[in-house]
């Protein structure tokens, strides 16, 4: 098939699935075209049937807002007709699917291309439902030839939120656990827990909904109980803030601030837990990527994060801001050697067994089957 991919290309859980998709597909012999303003973070070496599309936004000075969403739309049907597209896949509603829309319509007398809506989390719970957005997800849900979503959590919430009557199929993140694995002969973890300090790890794009400043106050309970440091990868608005309390906290020479990374199996092959206390969580993919390297998570209970993480088995959740509570999870599992071990194979297995990538991409192909025929 011939499939066009659109997907922010910033550090961001639907980015890196939209990516990672596309490279699967590419070496499924699939033709991969991605169009977007920038190039996929994790498109970062060469992949035989994958090409890049730009989409370069006009500057005339009439302009004062930037018209992206139409340039992707020319940019869409440009590639579709050109490369002869069967399919458009996007990752992301706004505006990602209205794009596609005008897209196909344009195109509509020359070729019938599909178009298919997968929902990732903020796009349907936060900016989807501004007043003025929530008639445009509504219809671009609802013309797209076929819309999945990465939990049951976020179709649930898509069909009552915005009463959508479209089918919609639950088609979950995935990983590579072959490259996502264990590998205890980690060379960072003496450099950052030269002490044989534990290692607490959390990455986000921290925005208010990741809650960052809680997972900087678990950690303070926990370090008080036992030597530990704490990771925090990526960035974001909440950045400074999380900084200023370490060293109100008078933690800071104990939480080092990486910044964004490239290098993220490395990073959590040299910690001991994940810690995502999210507001809200379509599915969490960053811990899905932690358990498959063998870490126990430490989560909120909200969202799609209770179908990701069994409680009392690779990770224990718990209410959103009880902090408390996490950090006497974490505690426990981090003085129980037995209870820890058992935890770390556990998130190994539930990544292998229901999230591999070799279990969820066959999903995707045989809904472009389907939707072709
Ligand atoms: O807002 C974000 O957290 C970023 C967003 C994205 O588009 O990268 O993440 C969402 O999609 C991810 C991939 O499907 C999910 O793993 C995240 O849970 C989801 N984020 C939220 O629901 C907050």
């Amino acid at each position: 098939m011939r499939i066009g991919i659109t997907c922010y290309p910033t550090y961001g859980g639907s980015g890196a699935i939209a990516t990672e998709l596309g490279k699967e597909l590419a070496l499924r012999g699939h033709e991969i075209h991605f169009i977007s303003y920038a190039v996929p973070f994790r498109l970062n070496k060469y992949v035989e049937n994958i090409i890049y599309h730009e989409v370069e936004s006009s500057n005339y000075p009439l302009f004062e807002f930037s018209l992206y969403t139409l340039s992707l739309t020319s940019k869409m049907a440009e590639v579709a007709e050109f490369e002869n597209l069967d399919l458009l896949h996007v990752h992301y509603a706004i505006p990602h699917a209205v794009s596609a829309y005008l897209a196909k319509e344009i195109l509509k007398e020359k070729r019938d291309i599909k178009i298919i809506t997968t929902l990732h989390g903020t796009d349907i719970t936060l900016v989807g439902l501004e007043p003025n957005f929530l008639p445009l997800v509504n219809f671009s849900i609802e013309k797209s030839d076929a819309v999945t979503a990465v939990s049951r959590f976020l179709k649930e919430k898509t069909i009552t939120q915005y009463e959508i009557k479209k089918e919609i199929e639950v088609i979950p993140n995935f990983v590579d656990t072959e490259i996502f694995k264990p590998n205890p002969n980690s060379k960072y973890r003496g450099h950052i827990a030269p002490n044989g300090e534990k290692v607490l790890i959390h990455t986000s794009n921290f925005r208010p909904v990741k809650r960052v400043t809680d997972v900087i106050k678990i950690f303070d309970k926990v370090n008080k109980e036992i030597p530990s440091k704490l990771l925090l990868i990526g960035d974001g608005p909440d950045r400074f803030e999380c900084e200023q309390l370490t060293r109100q906290l008078n933690i800071a020479d104990k939480v080092k601030f990486l910044g964004k990374q490239e290098a993220i199996v490395d990073i959590l092959n040299a910690s001991d837990l994940f810690l995502l206390p999210s507001q809200s969580e379509s599915f969490g993919l960053a811990a899905l990527e932690a358990m498959a390297c063998g870490l126990p998570v430490i989560a909120s209970s909200v969202g799609g994060l209770p179908e990701l993480i069994k409680h009392n088995e690779c990770g224990f959740i718990s209410e959103i801001g009880d902090v408390d509570r996490m950090a006497k999870y974490a505690i426990e599992l981090l003085t129980n050697d037995k209870k820890y071990e058992l935890f770390s194979k556990n998130a190994r297995k539930k990544a292998i067994e229901k999230f591999d990538k070799s279990k969820i991409i066959p999903m995707y192909e045989n809904l472009y089957y389907r939707l072709l025929n």
